[in-house]
């Protein structure tokens, strides 16, 4: 379990302050103007998180695009040895900034996540690979009866500047991998720009700590029979420094991820039958 220290109490943050002034303003809206209070009880407050580690470089191109509809962001920041906080800080005022205890990415997401307010999580990447402008776009199929929202790089309209040829490799057969064990209709697997209803969090139960959170988010959503939307989104080439990501053995935790959580029909069977066989009778 993260344990989560907050640089500065609420107040000074200013956090709350803004998610609490729409709260207020539908309490004040005057009976006569029902249809804008109502609108306005529909649009539910946003909370962005962004884990981020050595992205001092990136971090202020990120911020600076944040479009207005996000109330809340939580960076969580891994152990960075550069002046990520300080950068990050400097550019959005209002910033929460977590500061982990554990490591790994996905392990910075669960924190990031507890710490929300907003009605409405939207999780991505620091690094300039993602692009803020597409936040309303998967908004929009939140406030419109989906529950989780994933951006795809493989629909019309989405894309990958990043991807090398092995990795576009992998991301497909796992992507394949998942689409036959859980009987989904996905396009892409292993990206971390998605959002969700705070709401179904604990549905989630997210326990993974590095890059297989977004594959372990995707099969728990579909395992809990969320309404699930792909978007298409454009990855870009990271704007500096290195990637965090081992593509073997971040490849293989992928997997285990994929494989672990599979136990419906005969195939389920099949492969704890296999798992058992692998790890002894008390795999789980
Ligand atoms: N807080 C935190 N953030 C992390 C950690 N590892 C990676 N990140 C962040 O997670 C995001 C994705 O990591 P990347 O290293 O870009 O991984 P990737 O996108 O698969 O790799 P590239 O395509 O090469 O960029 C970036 O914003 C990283 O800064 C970590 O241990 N802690
Ligand atoms: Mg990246």
């Amino acid at each position: 379990m993260t344990t989560i220290s907050r640089n500065g109490d609420d107040a000074a943050l200013g956090g709350p302050a803004r998610l609490e002034s729409r709260i207020e303003r539908v309490d004040k809206s005057s009976p006569a103007d029902i249809r804008s209070l109502r609108w306005t009880a529909t649009l539910r407050t946003v909370s962005l998180v962004i884990p981020a580690k050595n992205e001092a470089a990136s971090i202020r191109w990120v911020l600076e695009q944040v479009p207005d509809c996000v109330d809340e962001i939580i960076l969580v920041d891994g152990h960075s040895t550069d002046a990520t906080i300080a950068m990050a800080n400097s550019c959005w005022p209002d910033l929460e900034v977590l500061r982990q205890q554990g490591k790994g990415k996905g392990d910075a997401l669960r924190a990031g996540f507890e710490a929300a307010r907003g009605d409405l999580i939207v999780m991505m990447d620091a690094d300039g690979s993602m692009t803020p402008d597409e936040i309303p776009r998967f908004l929009f199929f939140l406030r419109n009866g989906y529950d989780f929202v994933k951006g795809s790089r493989f629909v019309a309209g989405g894309g990958s500047l990043d991807l090398t040829r092995v990795r576009r490799i992998g991301n497909r057969a796992l992507i394949q991998m998942v689409n036959t064990l859980y009987d989904g209709g996905l396009t892409d697997l292993c990206y971390g720009f998605c959002a969700f209803q705070r709401r179904h969090l604990q549905h989630l139960d997210l326990t993974t700590s590095g890059f297989e959170i977004e594959t372990q988010l995707t099969i728990s959503a579909m395992r809990a029979g969320l309404r699930i939307a792909e978007v298409p989104s454009l990855e870009l080439p990271r704007r500096h420094g290195r990637s965090n990501l081992r593509t073997y053995s971040d490849g293989t935790r992928v997997l285990r991820t994929i494989l672990r959580n599979h136990t419906q029909g005969i195939s389920g069977s099949a492969v704890q039958g296999v798992r058992r066989w692998i790890h002894g009778v008390a795999a789980t």
